[in-house]
């Protein structure tokens, strides 16, 4: 991709989005911009990461009791740098962090939040598999000031921009703002995302699902069941799983797919994480023509008890999602 010929860059892209919404005062964008830059900063250093002794484990563990990568806790910190002095957010929530994260006095607060995993895969970095950054932006509800818990237990419907980068063999800032989803591919040459992928839709139905089926003994009949006849089926379906939510999300939402994690015995209530992980990428899969469920109603219906809480999370071509729900409501 060479920005030279002309192609939008995402600041570009952004400020031409932001002319369609006549309130805006752009500080919206402000916001993605700075969203981005983290991304470039987390993308070089995934990208060196081999070399510049930042493999491996840090000597602590986040609230979930899961060993932090030196990644990680990089990721996180540079995401809460990039947006907390900008005067806009009175708040944020990570994965790597159990409370919310305020706002410094230091700095001015706005009506702002964001919710992220900083780098979701994590796990698969010293493997050199693909792994991302999902984000989300609510504006808080009520009166300005500091945020507090209850102002990130939002519907996932109440979302204004959601987003994801993945980081492989090229690094993609992939997002909505409820105007359909556009992919951006960073120029590393300048240093730009530089739109790669406009207007992207998932197929209506995929020839792809992606589960761990290492699972399979823990899962309902029904699930089986349906897992079991994608491969019966004269063209049967092909079986392909990163392990890595971010990179086999983006796959099936370029090629078509289904991705399962559901609750089984292990995990009752799912595995991944409803407010950074399930709620973007499901108004990412719903703005490019899919779908998203807990295998009872749509993910961006369900308003979270917590900030951490899990959900089973089902989501992809629309029509594979919807067959889904048909096997485990039957
Ligand atoms: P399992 C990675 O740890 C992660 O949070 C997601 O990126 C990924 O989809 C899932 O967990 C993989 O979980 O149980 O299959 O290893």
């Amino acid at each position: 991709m060479n920005i030279r010929t002309g192609f939008s860059t995402l600041s570009r892209f952004i400020l031409a989005e932001q002319r369609h919404y006549p309130e805006a005062t752009g500080d919206f964008t402000l916001i993605l911009e700075q969203i981005a830059f983290a991304a470039k900063l987390i993308s070089w250093e995934v990208n060196k990461a081999g070399i510049a002794n930042i493999l491996g484990a840090a000597n602590s563990s986040n609230i979930h009791g899961e060993t932090q990568q030196k990644l990680d806790v990089f990721a996180n910190t540079k995401m809460i740098q990039a947006l907390d002095h900008l005067g806009l957010l009175c708040g944020m929530a990570s994965e790597e962090d159990e409370g919310i994260i305020p706002i410094p006095d230091k700095y001015p607060k706005g009506k702002y939040l964001v919710v992220f995993d900083p780098l979701d895969g994590s796990s698969n970095i010293d493997v050199n598999v693909n792994i991302g950054t999902i984000f989300g932006v609510y504006k808080k509800l009520g009166v300005a000031g500091e945020a507090c818990t209850t102002d990130f237990l939002q519907q996932g419907r109440r979302l204004i921009a959601a987003g994801y980068v993945v980081y492989g063999s090229s690094t993609m800032l992939v997002y909505t703002t409820g105007r359909g989803v556009n992919g951006f591919t960073l120029d590393p040459s300048v240093g730009e995302f530089v739109l790669s992928h406009p207007d992207m839709m998932i197929p209506e139905r995929g020839k792809i699902y992606s589960a761990n089926e290492g699972n399979f003994e823990r899962w309902t009949p029904a699930i089986q069941k349906y897992i079991l006849d994608l491969r019966k089926r004269d063209n049967p379906y092909s079986a392909r799983y990163i392990g890595s939510l971010v990179a086999d999300f983006h796959r099936n939402l370029l090629k078509g797919g289904i991705f399962l994690y559901p609750a089984d015995t292990k995990n009752p209530k799912g595995k991944l994480r409803l407010l950074y992980e399930a709620f973007p990428l499901a108004f990412l899969v719903e703005q490019a023509g899919g779908r998203a469920t807990d295998g009872t109603q749509d993910i961006l219906d369900i308003v979270p008890d917590s900030i951490h809480q899990r959900v089973p999370f089902i989501v992809g071509s629309k029509l594979d999602v919807d067959d889904y729900e048909r096997y485990v409501k039957e």
